[in-house]
């Protein structure tokens, strides 16, 4: 039912289905605040180095990020090109006209920092501007779009999965199936109006991002450079617009708890003004501090099984607060239903026998979302 999204509504206390027990609480005053997160610069010519920190990122934290200023700069794109960004009319409001001038403040920066833009800053910001503005979209239109279920593949929704769960989380998300786009897009939003380009625009460059940190990481691993690429097949990529809400009690309760994701890789956007994202490291929860215009990657258990277990899909989680929304834009990128999935045979070894049995991903993901989110590793119950 769409009344059970939580941004439709202001609330004053949090609802009894939304509160943990006192063991499963996040703890905030725990927290390490200041997450020591590699940052990986993907603009350096001396690429065995770039390599080489990014296998270390993965094998350490299994997250890393790259910050806009060190995206390699794809041949197509060129400064000058006409602005994908979205908002010029009065109806899309005074925020619009923020974030507007913020472009064109970062466009106004020197030639350098826009040619080293491998995922143009203002797509970054046309895709963020208009979540926010989807977000403030009247209870009515949001209704429309409402459904827990699932299988749908475009859908308003809340928590994680309230058919299942039995305590809510504080987050409603859109979630978005991306490719191929020509397929998908008639079934996304019409509303905001300029919602399917600007998204389009964004699935577009995240997906080439997506590739290049695949031929890195497959180099890492002393794999053929397109390995990764050619074994997970014809990618599927799924988006989630989070919205977080304030919540009248952060302490009690999670905007997501913690989990692993199912897919290969995720890249996310964060809010660039408000934390919430949080990483497990040796037992201890350390806050992932927004860096400016940044993006964060995460492996996903694919490229853990795919690793045979060298590289970490690391347990994360998104805190609340009660002080400001949040929002973030997570794209994941999926292998091909039907491939065979599993440790690569180049890292199988007599010292290195394989850790995970093969399985589709059709079978992993039914797996993935019958279970409670923050249950035991999905990957635990595909071990040999
Ligand atoms: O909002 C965040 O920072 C984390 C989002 C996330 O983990 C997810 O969408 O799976």
């Amino acid at each position: 039912m769409a009344e059970q999204l939580i941004s439709t509504a202001v609330h004053h206390t949090l609802p009894e289905s939304y509160v943990r027990s006192e063991a499963e609480r996040p703890r905030l005053d725990e927290v390490v605040p200041d997450a020591d997160i590699p940052v990986v610069d993907l603009a350096n010519p001396d690429r065995a180095a770039v390599v080489a920190q990014i296998g270390a990122a993965c094998s350490s934290h299994g997250f890393f990020q790259v910050s806009p200023s060190q995206f390699p700069f794809p041949p197509a794109y060129k400064p000058g090109r006409r602005s994908v960004f979205p908002f010029g009319k009065r109806e899309w409001g005074r925020s619009a006209f923020a974030h507007r001038a913020r472009v064109c403040r970062v466009w106004s920066l020197t030639d350098r920092q826009v040619l080293n833009h491998g995922l143009p800053l203002e797509v970054m910001l046309a895709a963020m501007a208009v979540a926010h503005e989807f977000f403030r979209l009247s209870p009515e239109e949001k209704a429309k779009l409402y459904s827990d279920d699932p299988a749908k593949k475009m859908r308003l929704s809340t928590s994680f999965n309230v058919r299942k769960e039995t305590v809510h989380n504080w987050r409603d998300y859109l979630r978005l199936h991306c490719h191929p786009l020509e397929q998908f897009v008639p079934e996304w939003p019409a509303n905001p109006p300029p919602f399917r380009d600007v998204m389009s625009t964004y699935c577009k460059e995240v997906r080439q991002l997506g590739f290049r940190l695949y031929a890195m990481i497959s180099a890492s691993l002393g794999l053929e450079q397109d390995y990764i690429k050619k074994v997970l097949g014809e990618q599927e990529q799924h988006m989630a617009v989070n919205f977080y809400p304030k919540c009248p009690s952060p302490e009690l309760t999670y905007g997501l708890p913690a989990h692993t994701d199912p897919n290969a890789l995720t890249i996310l956007m964060m809010d660039e003004q408000v934390a919430g994202l949080q990483v497990l490291k040796e037992g201890r929860w350390i806050a992932v501090n927004p860096r400016p215009n940044a993006l964060v990657i995460n492996l996903g258990d694919q490229l853990q099984a795919l690793s045979n277990g060298r590289y970490k899909s690391v347990w994360h989680r998104a805190v609340v607060n009660s002080d400001r929304p949040r929002m973030s834009i997570a794209s994941f990128l999926c292998p091909c239903n039907c491939v065979k999935l599993g440790p690569a045979e180049k890292l199988i070894g007599e010292k290195s026998p394989a850790v995970y049995r093969n399985y589709t991903y059709d079978e992993y993901y039914k797996k993935f979302w019958s279970r409670n989110l923050d249950q035991e590793h999905c990957l635990e119950l595909f071990r040999t």
